[in-house]
Order: structure tokens, then C-alpha cells, then sequence
């Protein structure tokens, strides 16, 4: 396959200001025709070039007559035309029963439905598919009225009637110009849950959430949510919407979580349907998370769109960004700021330190579904985010409000949102920009010296951007740290909060009058998406823990010391100090002035993927002990605590800030109990599962369950699956929970649940569950036999025939083998081989895994 790349960018030759597309709609065989007017640009003399894939031409007609001379340049149909202007006409067949790519028109449990980002609208019709040639929509669809009595496509419905043969149509007409990836259609049997919204100029749009029938009494709270993301884009980036209806439509089979096509929003069901016996808090976290990041891309996205795909996080990035702040304004900022930089050392750090690294704005792919990456997501976000911290407030609206008013209507790049943020915020972002085209994590060292004599404080800091493929050398980047010094002996701030640049390879910062030994409080509320390095003593980062006003610094404090005392203990085998740990541990869960939702997130112990990162050579072994024996001796040692958190008031249920907290706490706090290894933990955790009103305290307790060896174990999966099994969003569960769990025999019960009747690569939240839940579970994966290794390959060879994009998703873990002592390197490199080796393998896993072993 052959790469593409970003300093090969032109413009279009030709442009397509009108499209009407006219569905003949059936799951087998599917007509499409479409009616182009094209428009030559000024200067060239190519032919019209318009993208295909997997469809069969019936014909083409230029300006209302038929021609042979066209040709099919692989999937490129070619069309020579002699005018500036004309009108090009194709018919095709395509066979959205037979596609399991669920790209382009595809059948999900009996409803029709499209997913055409990034490429998939090429394999409906022929057509420019790339996202800076911008058309008008006009769709017509008909298809059977029993099986198909709603039909759904972008902008405002405009026309709908009957047909002989049980069949009827409907005509819908979007105004705004848009790329093709933001097309849609549904048709199926539907129901909605309708509700309105007045917007603050005084437009009333219609809202519909539509799903089957059956779940109606789970749209609400997305309905909710969609609301409230309207109110908070007019209110905070003063974001009206500008249509007359705004439909989101559920299925079961999705490759992305969502999809923000202008008007009508496709989503995975699990970013829709939520009640409380069957989502967890997070769900709900999720689908609220979700609605509102597909909403604002109406904005950042559709109305402002991506001029090729190499400035997918100009949208990406910056919608992150504006759902992150939507989320940290729901409930506690704090906790929300957490979950998201749990995300990204989760996610994003692993990808920036290995193979697969890619700055936000890449300078090549071979395949763009591959670089929907928490990179170009999350990393993205975090540099909207340093550019915000950098304006301030009204700076930075001001700037936001420049770019959509700047690029209404157009494609932009990247450069285009940066440069607004310099002309409206008055400041030169040159250096900055290096965040764009740098790949890797910076890493920041911080040291404090402090003479008592002089009263002197010296804050030194240096950085330095680690070699990535194809960057073997980095400039320094601006960082910027939002620091704090604190006094030792008095707890007292020494400095007000303040906002260092650090732009250099090294820098020195000079404070007087310090007339005590100060503590550092640095990178506050993770001001910049780097790994700090400080000589900070354990006695200090407690300090910080229970002391420092920045409720994310008190939380990194604690969590600092437990990943220095757990890569301690994996490289010493058990034989380190846990006191540290357990004062600060204690004195969190005993400070009553904190919001328990932030307790139980402070006191929750670095996961294995992380502290495995810290490691020159990871020893899985060794870090699952080292965590192990530092979380069996909080348990005990701090048992008293735990049952006090477990068994203090209750809420009952509700899906409020506060509720949350204490059900999140409640179940951190079982987890420890299980640790104690006291005997009565099944019992107890059995007690909570049995006793659930809603599945945040049902799920946590199977969790506990399945990580265990109690009796109660299996009898509690039996329940929970018979409960369940009509619910496929809830045995999706039933399979990440026992892919998730850390017994030594995981891999054994994976297999084995990978030939259950109710798993099936098919269905990409299936395949997730297990498979992708699988990938990231350390112990399990690494195993020392290979076991792991060969279950994830074989089953990413058998996904890629039905779907590659999921596929080449579930791939990363494998392509970690440097990381790993030479047995596992080797196993997990002849993964990869014989995964490159396989007979028509798509270039989406082709990629993964030949630039995993490079
Ligand atoms: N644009 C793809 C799905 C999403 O990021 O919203
Ligand atoms: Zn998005």
C-alpha cells in the first residue's frame, strides 16, 4: 500500500457545489444514483476523479446522456469533461447486507444506516471523498414502509409520500454545504423520544433520539444531556444550532463511539441507552460525555471542517477539549481533570513512547482509520488546552469566536485555529507549535535547592522530548507549568500560583525571602501533558498529599508516591517500604473536608500498564506482585478505614455528583476489603451484588467477584448473565469483567469465552469486550507462556476478514515488545510476523503491525 502524505496536499480540481443522491433502498442490493453538478477550478485540465470502492458501476451520464468513455483507474472512476461546468450522473448497486466493514451503508439488526468518516461515502456512490470539497445534500430515499417506516438523512425533512408495493419515500435537504464524511441515512423501525429546544436567538428545533421500541425508557438521560450540551455551547463558546431538527439514531454495530453527521448523529447504542439497572455511573458519564462531544462538532467539525486528514485533531482535539470542559461543568472539575489524565498515561502516553507514534498532526498514513488515535484525541485536547491556559479565559473565547467566524463554511487546517489564537490573543505561538509536528511525551526534570541563609530558593528545570520513528531529534518545546511553592515546616504557600514557560532545554528560577525549606507543588491541575521528574523525598509528596490547595496536585502527589513505591517494589521484589503510602492513604480517607468521588480516585493505586511504563524492562510478574503486596497491606492495615468508607451513609440512588462519589468510593473500598484476603470478601462483595439497585454497585461487586477464587464467583456471572441476557450492551459486561480480571487463569477463560454463543467477532462492542478488554489486561496478556500473545493474534486475523478497522485498533498491545524482557520480545514479534504474513490482510492491520515491528 502506498502512503499518503501531508506536503502532498492540492486542492480539488474539481469542485461539486450540489449533490442529489436517490436511494433505492434494500438490504440485499441498494441503488444508489447521484447527481453531481461539478465545477472545474480555474487553473487545471484533469479529468474529474471521483473516488469508489466495493460497488458496481451501472452507468454514467454527462450532462443527461450516456458515455462509455469513462474509465475505472483501480477504484477511481475517471471522467473526461470538455466544460467548466456539468452535470456527471452514476448509478450503482452496492450490498449493505454483505458489509461487515460497517463502512459506507450497512444493515445493523434490521436498520439501514451509514458511517462514512473517513472514507466511507466511496463505497455508496462515486463522489471526491475528501473533507475540503464541500457539496449541498439533497437525499431521497424509499424502501419498504413495513421494515423501513422511518427514513432519516442530514438537514430538515422536506417531502415524504407512498409508493405502489408496500414501499414509500422521503426527501430531506441539508443548507450547509458539507464534506462528504458528514453524510448520513438511516431507514428502519424506529421509535423516537422527542422532545424541543429553544435556542438563545429563539429557534425552536425539534430533538429525537430514536431507538427500537423497546428502548425508549433508556433515552432519556442522553435526551438530557443533548439539552444541556446545547445550553452549554451557547453559553460558554456562544454556539447556537442552526437547523430545525436534531435526530440522534441508536445501533448496535458501530465502529467509533458516535458519529456527528450534520443533523442526524449515529451512535453505538452504548452511548445512548442508559437506565440505572443497566448502566454504570460511567456509562452514564459516557453517553452524556459522548452526546455533547457529537453535538459541538456541529461547530468544531461541521460548520469549521478539516482540509485533509492530517488536521484531524483541529476538530478532534478541540471537540475533546470543549466535551472535557462540558463534563468538568456537570459535577466536580477536579475528579472529571483526573479521569481524564488517568486516560491519557492510560492510552496516550504508551502510544507516544512506542512504535506507533505520531505527532497530532501526522505527516503520513497509510490508512486514516488508523490515526482515530488517542494521540490525535487526547493529546490534541491537552494542546487546546495549553493554548487556553496561555490566553486565559477571554483570550481565549475571543480567539474561538475568530476561528468560527474566520473559517464558517470552509475546510482549515490546523495552522488556521492556531493563527487565531495569536491574533486574538496577542501572542506569538512559533515555538508553541512544535506541539503539532513533535511526536513523544516531553519529559520535565524539577528540582528545588534552598538556602536558609539567604533566604534563597533556586527552582531548576530542564526537558528533554524523547526520540520517536522518524524524529531522532527534538527542539525544545513550551511548556507550561503551573507551579507553587509550599512551606515545609508550616504547610503555608510561600508563592502565589504562578504560570513559568518553560521553552528552553533548562531553566532556572530564582525566589527570595524564603524563609523556609519549600515543598514544589508543579504541573498543577496537569497544565501540561509531560512526565515530570522531581527529587521530591516520599515525606514531601505525603506533605503534598494531604496539604496542597490544587486538588489535582494533591492527588498526583499521592499517586507519585505510590508509582515511585511500586516501581520500587517490581524492581526489588517486594522488599520496599510501604509506610509512606499507607499515612497518606490513611490521611485521605480520614480527611472529612474532601468530596468522597475524590477520595476514592486519590486512593486508587496506579494501574499495572502504567507502572510497567516507569520500567527500563518490564517485568509483568514483578509489577502485578509489587502492586499486589502494596494493595494487600493498605487493606489490612487500613481495614478499619475501608469498612468505615464501605459502610458509611448511604445514598440512595441517583444519578447526582454526590450519589456517584459515595457508590465510586463504596466500591474502591471493596476492592480493598477483597484484599484483605480475610475470608468473608466473596461473602461481602456477593452481599453488595446480590443486594444492587443498580448496576454501578452490581458491576463493581462482579468485578471483585471475578478477580477472585470465592465461591460466590461463579454463581454470581450465572446470575448476572441469565439477568442479562437479552441485554447485549450488558453481556458485553459479562465479557469485559472476566476479560479484565487479574487471575492467573484468565487467558484460559478467555479462550474458552471467545467460543461462546453469544460472542461473535461481528459486532464490534463485542469484540471489544473481550478481545480488546483482553489486550489491555497486563497480566494476562504477557503471560510467560505466549498464551496471550497467540489468543490476541489469532483473533485479530479473523476480525481483520470482517472488519480491519476494529481490527488494527486492538493491535497496539502487541506492538510493545521492546519494552519487554527478550523471551516475550521474540513471542511477541512473531505475533506480529505471522500477522504481517497473512494472505490478503487489510492495510489497516498491515500498518499496525509492520510499523509495530520496525
Ligand atoms: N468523528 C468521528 C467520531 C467522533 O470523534 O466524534
Ligand atoms: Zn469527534
Amino acid at each position: 500500500p502506498q502512503a499518503i502524505r501531508r506536503e502532498d496536499y492540492r486542492p480539488p480540481a474539481w469542485t461539486v457545489p450540489e449533490v442529489s443522491l436517490d436511494f433505492d433502498l434494500d438490504p440485499a442490493t441498494t441503488r444508489v444514483r447521484a447527481r453531481l453538478e461539478v465545477s472545474r477550478r480555474e487553473d487545471t485540465v484533469e479529468p474529474l476523479r471521483l473516488d469508489g470502492a466495493g460497488q458496481r458501476l451501472v452507468s454514467v451520464l454527462v450532462d443527461g446522456v450516456a458515455i462509455n468513455d469513462w474509465r475505472l483507474d483501480g477504484d477511481t472512476l475517471e471522467v473526461p469533461l470538455t466544460g467548466d461546468t456539468h452535470v456527471v450522473e452514476t448509478e450503482v448497486e452496492i450490498a449493505p447486507d454483505a458489509n461487515t466493514q460497517l463502512m459506507g451503508l450497512y444493515a445493523s439488526n434490521g436498520i439501514l444506516c451509514t458511517q462514512c468518516e473517513a472514507e466511507g461515502f466511496r463505497r455508496i456512490t462515486y463522489f471526491p471523498d475528501r473533507p475540503d470539497v464541500l457539496a449541498r445534500y439533497r437525499v431521497r430515499m424509499s424502501a419498504d414502509k413495513a421494515r423501513f417506516p422511518v427514513l432519516l438523512a442530514n438537514g430538515d425533512p422536506i417531502a415524504s409520500g407512498d409508493l405502489p408495493d408496500g414501499r414509500h419515500w422521503a426527501e430531506w435537504h441539508d443548507p450547509f454545504p458539507k464534506p462528504s464524511y458528514l453524510f448520513a441515512l438511516v431507514a428502519g423501525d424506529l421509535a423516537c423520544n422527542r422532545s424541543s429546544f429553544t435556542t438563545q436567538s429563539g429557534r425552536e428545533v425539534e430533538l429525537g433520539i430514536w431507538v427500537r421500541e423497546a428502548d425508549l425508557p433508556r433515552t432519556h438521560h442522553a435526551l438530557h444531556a443533548l439539552k444541556l450540551s446545547m445550553a452549554w455551547d451557547e453559553h460558554v463558546y456562544g454556539r447556537e444550532y442552526d437547523l430545525d431538527v436534531f435526530n440522534i439514531v441508536a445501533v448496535d454495530d458501530f465502529n467509533f463511539g458516535a458519529m456527528e453527521n450534520k443533523g442526524l448523529n449515529i451512535f453505538n447504542s452504548r452511548y445512548v441507552l442508559a437506565d440505572p439497572d443497566t448502566a454504570t455511573d460511567m456509562d452514564y458519564d459516557h453517553v452524556a460525555g459522548v452526546v455533547a462531544h457529537e453535538y459541538f462538532h456541529n461547530w468544531s467539525g461541521n460548520r469549521v471542517t478539516c482540509r485533509d486528514w492530517f488536521q484531524l485533531s483541529l476538530k478532534e482535539g478541540f471537540t475533546v477539549f470543549r466535551d472535557q470542559g462540558f463534563s468538568a461543568d456537570q459535577g466536580s472539575a477536579a475528579v472529571k481533570r483526573i479521569e481524564d489524565v488517568r486516560a491519557l498515561r492510560a492510552s496516550q502516553f504508551p502510544e507516544d513512547a512506542g512504535p506507533l507514534a505520531h505527532p497530532i498532526r501526522p505527516e503520513s498514513y497509510l490508512e486514516i482509520s488508523n490515526f482515530y488515535t488517542a494521540t490525535i484525541y487526547n493529546k490534541g485536547a491537552e494542546i487546546v488546552r495549553m493554548m487556553a491556559t496561555i490566553l486565559g479565559p477571554q483570550r481565549f473565547r475571543a480567539a474561538t469566536d475568530l476561528y468560527f467566524d474566520r473559517f464558517d463554511g470552509t475546510a482549515a487546517t490546523c495552522e488556521d485555529f492556531v493563527q487565531c489564537m495569536e491574533d486574538a490573543g496577542g501572542v506569538d505561538l512559533t515555538q508553541f507549535r512544535l506541539w503539532y509536528s513533535q511526536a513523544g511525551t516531553p519529559r520535565v526534570s524539577a528540582s528545588v535547592t534552598h538556602d536558609a541563609g539567604s533566604g534563597r530558593a533556586t527552582l531548576r528545570l530542564g526537558q528533554q522530548v524523547p526520540a520517536t520513528p522518524g524524529q531522532s531529534d527534538k527542539e525544545p518545546m513550551v511548556i507550561p507549568l503551573k507551579l507553587r511553592l509550599f512551606g515545609a515546616a508550616t504547610g503555608r504557600p510561600l508563592t502565589d500560583e504562578q504560570l513559568v514557560m518553560l521553552n528552553q532545554a533548562s531553566d532556572t528560577i530564582v525566589y527570595e525571602g524564603v524563609t523556609e525549606r519549600p515543598v514544589l507543588s508543579i504541573n498543577r491541575g496537569f497544565s501540561a501533558p509531560v512526565v515530570i521528574e522531581s527529587d521530591r523525598t516520599p515525606d514531601e509528596l505525603a506533605f503534598l498529599s494531604g496539604t496542597d490547595d490544587d486538588p489535582f496536585a494533591r492527588y498526583e502527589a499521592t499517586q507519585q508516591l505510590m508509582l515511585d513505591t511500586l516501581v520500587a517494589g517490581a524492581i526489588e521484589g517486594g522488599r520496599t517500604n510501604h509506610d509512606a503510602v499507607i499515612r497518606a492513604v490513611s490521611a485521605t480517607l480520614s480527611d472529612p473536608s474532601l468530596d468522597p468521588a475524590f477520595v476514592a480516585e486519590a486512593v486508587l493505586l496506579p494501574a499495572e500498564g502504567f507502572i510497567a511504563d516507569q520500567l527500563a524492562v518490564v517485568d509483568p510478574e514483578a509489577v502485578f506482585a509489587a502492586r499486589q503486596a502494596l494493595r494487600s497491606d493498605l487493606a489490612r492495615q487500613l481495614e478499619e478505614q475501608w469498612r468505615a468508607a464501605y459502610d458509611g451513609p448511604r445514598e440512595p440512588y441517583a444519578y447526582t455528583p454526590r450519589a456517584k462519589g459515595s457508590r465510586r468510593l463504596r466500591n474502591v473500598a471493596l476492592g480493598y476489603l477483597a484484599a484483605t484476603n480475610t475470608g468473608d470478601a466473596g461473602k461481602l462483595a456477593f452481599t453488595q451484588f446480590a443486594a444492587a439497585d443498580n448496576m454501578t454497585d452490581r458491576q463493581g461487586a462482579l468485578q471483585v467477584l471475578a478477580n477472585g477464587d470465592s465461591d460466590e464467583r461463579v454463581a454470581a456471572l450465572d446470575i448476572f448473565y441469565n439477568r442479562y441476557a437479552d441485554n447485549a450492551l450488558v453481556l458485553d459486561k459479562w465479557f469485559q469483567t472476566q476479560a479484565l480480571a487479574t487471575r492467573a487463569d484468565t487467558v484460559e477463560i478467555v479462550a474458552e469465552l471467545s467460543r461462546h454463543p453469544d460472542f461473535s467477532l461481528a459486532n464490534p462492542n463485542r469484540a471489544r469486550s473481550l478481545v480488546g478488554a483482553f489486550g489491555v489486561n497486563q497480566r494476562a496478556l504477557n503471560r510467560a507462556d505466549g498464551a496471550g500473545y497467540r489468543f490476541l493474534a489469532d483473533q485479530l486475523i479473523q476480525l481483520d476478514k470482517l472488519n480491519p478497522q476494529t481490527a488494527a485498533k486492538l493491535l497496539p498491545p502487541l506492538g510493545r515488545w521492546r519494552r519487554f524482557d527478550a523471551t516475550r520480545a521474540v513471542m511477541m514479534r512473531a505475533e506480529l510476523e505471522r500477522i504481517v504474513a497473512v494472505p490478503g490482510l487489510s492495510k489497516d492491520l498491515f500498518e499496525q503491525a509492520s510499523k509495530s515491528l520496525e
